[in-house]
């Protein structure tokens, strides 16, 4: 249909015409828009069939309009559309999209500064040429960048910290209707991918049109993107998509097994259910016409003749071998981190004292808590020097000397400088539980650079842990230049062990790389770098993280009893 095509040129004609600030014929072009986007016919069929004269049956086409309109139907283009097109040459729906900027600022700022499209834009305001010009400033430019940054986010995807809350929120609200018998997280928010594209949420209903109606009009819903009898997707407040799907009790196994994916994984259960005979879809398991199996996940695979596959393994990264052969590993449970041994208090600047982390780390279930505050290096987070350890190691046995069942554990994130030494001495190194190292300055560092400094630091003998091994943060930097490699036979070796960075926008080590780790021996721990109490939660993402990576809890020091723990530090 020709429709849409001309709502795209009509609108822009209004918006050329509003940048010369044309009066009245914007608005006529922006309501013929209006109209031809609300007609149900084809403008071509139309025309076919009356002419001109049919044309101008559309509300708000006249005279001059249906002419436009002619002329496109017979030549494929409009000529005054071109023309003001010659005259700015820019990508108005691009521009209009970043927040804040309207006809008359894309026309001032293609005149003077000769920008074009989105990414003309950025370059400008980094820099600092908008600021520069009259009616802009710097609060302006700041804001454009603003608004860049958030388009962004609208139409990248998201941190699996930022996500699966919002989700989860929109799953409460829904278990609250009683036609709702069964939900469940599905797509890559399942699989717990470190970025998700959009939420997958599967539900079981003998009402589905109730469960849908309910959805789509639920606070915090800003846009329905479509609705139908079994299935809605909407859009959240920061651009958050989330699709949902309804099906009977009895496809409820099959179609969560469908919708969790991976693509790439199911076309392996797919194809496996062919060499068998059968067929599989979102609907169940079928040989010929009968169902064989649909009810649970269990159920389709093992009528394919594999045990369950848990979700954060099925990126056909060799799951569906292993568990032909019986060799799934037991990847880490959620429930199985005995503590958390990466934790900051007010010492260094963290917003919560000692004891507070220890009474959440308590009510969290755990049997110890490290704490390791930054050292002297780092000046912006209040290092702490040997003097002030020593004194808190004074305070942690004060506070060790109450508990019944779980113990403080004094540690420190000290600095790995640039030539791999650390940034404290030795002889206080060693007065504490354990240490832990990062890497907090010269990230751009040479690759044989930066490993040999990582490598240094492993052979350090006090060393018990390297914190955010790769140093990337999600969306914003990439990982440090290091043979990965190396580092892993320097951590085997000295046996120093890797952090897995639970932090919302590290997730560092990544799945592949705790994979590689697991498979050289080299143990792992899951921290949260916690500044706070409330970020203690985020274990889980670090959990998930660690189960992508085939984790196993024997990988896992922080799943170990504390007295098999102390027993692993280095002296
Ligand atoms: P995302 O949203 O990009 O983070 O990744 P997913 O995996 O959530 O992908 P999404 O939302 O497009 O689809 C959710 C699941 O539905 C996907 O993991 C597997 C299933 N699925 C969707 N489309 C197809 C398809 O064309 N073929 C197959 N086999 N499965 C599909
Ligand atoms: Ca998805
Ligand atoms: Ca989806």
């Amino acid at each position: 249909m020709k429709n849409q095509e001309l709502v795209k040129i009509f609108s822009e004609i209004a918006i050329f015409l509003e940048m010369d600030d044309i009066a009245f014929r914007p608005q006529a072009y922006e309501k013929a828009a209006l109209a031809l986007e609300a007609l149900e016919q084809d403008v071509a069929q139309i025309y076919q069939k009356e002419g001109v004269a049919g044309l101008k049956k559309i509300p708000g086409v006249g005279e001059t309009l249906a002419e436009r309109i002619e002329e496109y139907l017979k030549t494929g283009q409009i000529k005054y559309y071109r023309e003001l097109r010659k005259k700015m040459p820019v990508d108005l729906a691009g521009l209009l999209a970043v927040e804040g900027i309207g006809p008359k600022t894309i026309k001032e700022l293609y005149l003077r500064l000769g920008i074009k499209n989105p990414k003309d834009l950025e370059r400008a305001a980094r820099a600092g040429k908008i600021r520069a010009l009259a009616n802009f400033g710097e609060k302006t430019e700041k804001n454009i960048l603003q608004g860049l940054e958030f388009l962004r986010r609208q139409s990248g995807r998201f941190l699996l910290g930022e996500i699966l809350p919002e989700t989860e929120e929109m799953m409460l609200k829904l278990r609250e209707l009683k036609e709702v018998e069964r939900i469940s997280l599905a797509g890559s928010l399942r699989r717990r991918k470190e970025t998700i594209g959009d939420a997958d949420i599967l539900v079981v209903s003998q009402n589905p049109r109730k469960v849908v109606d309910f959805f789509v009009t639920l606070p915090g819903v800003v846009k329905v993107w479509g609705q139908g009898t079994t299935k809605a997707s909407i859009r959240l407040r920061r651009g958050i998509d989330i699709d949902l799907r309804i099906v009977p009790r009895e496809s409820y196994g099959a179609a969560l097994q469908y919708f969790t994916g991976s693509k790439e994984h199911n076309i392996l259960t797919r194809k496996l259910a062919l060499e068998k005979g059968l067929k599989l879809n979102e609907y169940g398991l079928f040989r010929g016409r009968r169902m064989i199996a649909s009810q649970s996940e269990e159920d389709v695979y093992r009528a394919l003749g594999l045990p369950l596959i848990e979700p954060e393994l099925r990126e056909n990264q060799g799951e569906i071998q292993a568990a032909q052969r019986g060799q799934l590993p037991r990847i880490i449970g959620y429930g199985e981190i005995q503590g958390d041994l990466h934790c900051h208090s007010d010492w260094d600047g963290g917003r919560n004292t000692i004891l507070e982390m220890a009474r959440a780390a308590q009510k969290r279930g755990y049997h110890y808590l490290g704490i390791s505050d930054h050292t002297q290096f780092l000046k912006i987070e209040r290092g702490l020097d040997e003097r002030q350890l020593l004194r808190q190691r004074k305070e942690i046995d004060k506070l060790n000397a109450k508990f019944y069942r779980f113990q403080i554990l004094q540690g420190c994130e000290a600095n790995i400088l640039n030539d791999g030494s650390i940034d404290i001495k030795d002889s206080a190194l060693a007065k504490l539980d354990f240490v832990i190292a990062g890497v907090h300055s010269s990230l751009k560092m040479a690759k044989a650079e930066m490993t040999r400094r990582l490598i240094r630091a492993t052979r350090n003998p006090h060393v018990d842990i390297i914190s955010h091994p790769t140093g990337r943060l999600l969306q914003r930097r990439d990982e440090y230049q290091i043979d990965f490699d190396s580092i892993l036979r320097a951590a085997r070796e000295t046996k120093t062990v890797l952090e897995i960075n639970a932090s919302p926008e590290r997730l560092d080590l990544k799945d592949a790389n705790i994979r590689r780790a697991g498979e050289s021996g080299v143990k792992m721990v899951i921290s949260t770098d916690s500044h706070a109490k409330e970020q203690m939660k985020f274990i889980d993402l670090g959990i998930a993280q660690a189960r992508r990576g085939w984790a196993e809890p024997a990988d896992i020091i922080n799943c170990w009893p504390l007295a098999r723990l102390r027993g692993f530090f280095k002296p």
